[in-house]
């Protein structure tokens, strides 16, 4: 088809998928046939369309990022973290919506952590035993200085991101994740946080003292999507990260459908919180004695400690473990 006039006229009927993960979005309808074949004359024709957004060129990553940030708002800034609407398009009346089509974010000043953390790198999946967890685990958790989790402290103490704030109590407060761009609901991702410091993940949980959490949390994240989304039972997932960016005790809450790209949701990385409540209820304290396999990225500040354990582990031979 190489009439653009043709496809102009696309009339819109539904919409086949919306994939925002994948900046994709596949439509039917219909197009006014071109007239060229006998049976299709004077019919509309029935036409997929799919429309995906390319990547970004990285050889003009300087100046594309200071096109974008000339047109951008800021979402919401939180410690060193700020997350921002911008448009890559410079139409009058596509700025004049209230999103842009890219979310930016910007973590400034940037630790060596974070730079390890956001750099692409290849994972191995390790073991780790309890006897690991105290002896290498424990002591990078307290290696981090306060400063790294200073964007919870100032969420819970009621400095920041206020109006965003869903639900608050005096265990916990639900609100939007860094990574929601807040309007699309097919991504929809918020993020329950616990008040009590102390919880650093879920290592910590014990179902005699945590079971309350956790339940009230899975029973709130579905009232709030459910009023004001509409999403009802069933349509979220929510887990828990091991290991986590940040050791202060958290909940992911995300719209089922949505795919997230990378480690988020990985197989040992993600906790199904039904699974982890279904857990402790069971035993516990099955996370103060349970070994756990996650992957681990070779920038990870865990990487090299746990390979060499792994390595000596692997060198044992099966009848001496
Ligand atoms: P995580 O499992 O520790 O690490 O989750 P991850 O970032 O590798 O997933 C922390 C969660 O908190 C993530 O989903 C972040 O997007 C989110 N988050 C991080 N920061 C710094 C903020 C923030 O300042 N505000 C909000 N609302 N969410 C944040």
């Amino acid at each position: 088809m190489q009439d653009l006039s043709l496809l102009q006229s696309f009339e819109l009927s539904e919409i086949l998928s919306e994939e925002p993960d994948r900046c994709r979005l596949t439509l039917l309808g219909t197009l006014p046939s071109s007239g060229n074949t006998s049976t299709s004359e004077g019919h509309p024709l029935r036409a997929i369309i799919r429309i995906e957004k390319n990547a970004f060129a990285s050889e003009h990553a300087a100046s594309l990022f200071k096109d974008l940030i000339h047109k951008a708002k800021v979402m919401e800034s939180t410690d060193i973290y700020t997350w921002l609407s911008g448009w890559t398009s410079s139409k009058a009346s596509e700025l004049k919506q209230p999103h842009g089509d890219v979310k930016i974010n910007v973590i400034c000043p940037a630790t060596d952590v974070h730079v390890r953390k956001y750099t692409k790198q290849e994972i191995i999946l390790v073991q780790e035993t309890p006897e690991l967890y105290r002896r290498i685990v424990e002591p990078y958790i307290a290696s981090f200085p306060p400063e790294r989790t200073r964007w919870v402290t100032e969420i819970l103490a009621g400095r920041a991101e206020q109006g965003k704030v869903l639900y608050s109590s005096s265990a916990y407060i639900i609100l939007p994740d860094m990574k929601w761009d807040l309007h699309t609901t097919s991504s929809l991702y918020l993020v329950a946080i616990a008040r009590d410091h102390t919880l650093r993940s879920l290592r910590d949980l014990r179902g005699d003292e945590h079971l309350d959490l956790l339940k009230s949390i899975r029973q709130e994240a579905y009232r709030i999507v459910g009023d004001k989304w509409g999403i009802g039972r069933g349509g979220l997932r929510m887990w828990i990260h091991y290991q986590p960016s940040y050791y202060h005790f958290h909940v992911h809450i995300v719209n089922v459908n949505y795919e997230l790209p990378g480690m988020g949701m990985a197989v040992g990385q993600a906790h199904l919180l039904e699974d982890v409540i279904a857990l402790l209820a069971f035993n516990s304290n099955v996370y103060e004695v349970m070994t756990l396999t996650y992957g681990l990225g070779q920038q990870h500040g865990l990487y090299k400690p746990m390979k060499t354990v792994q390595g000596e582990i692997d060198e044992i031979s099966p009848s001496q473990r």
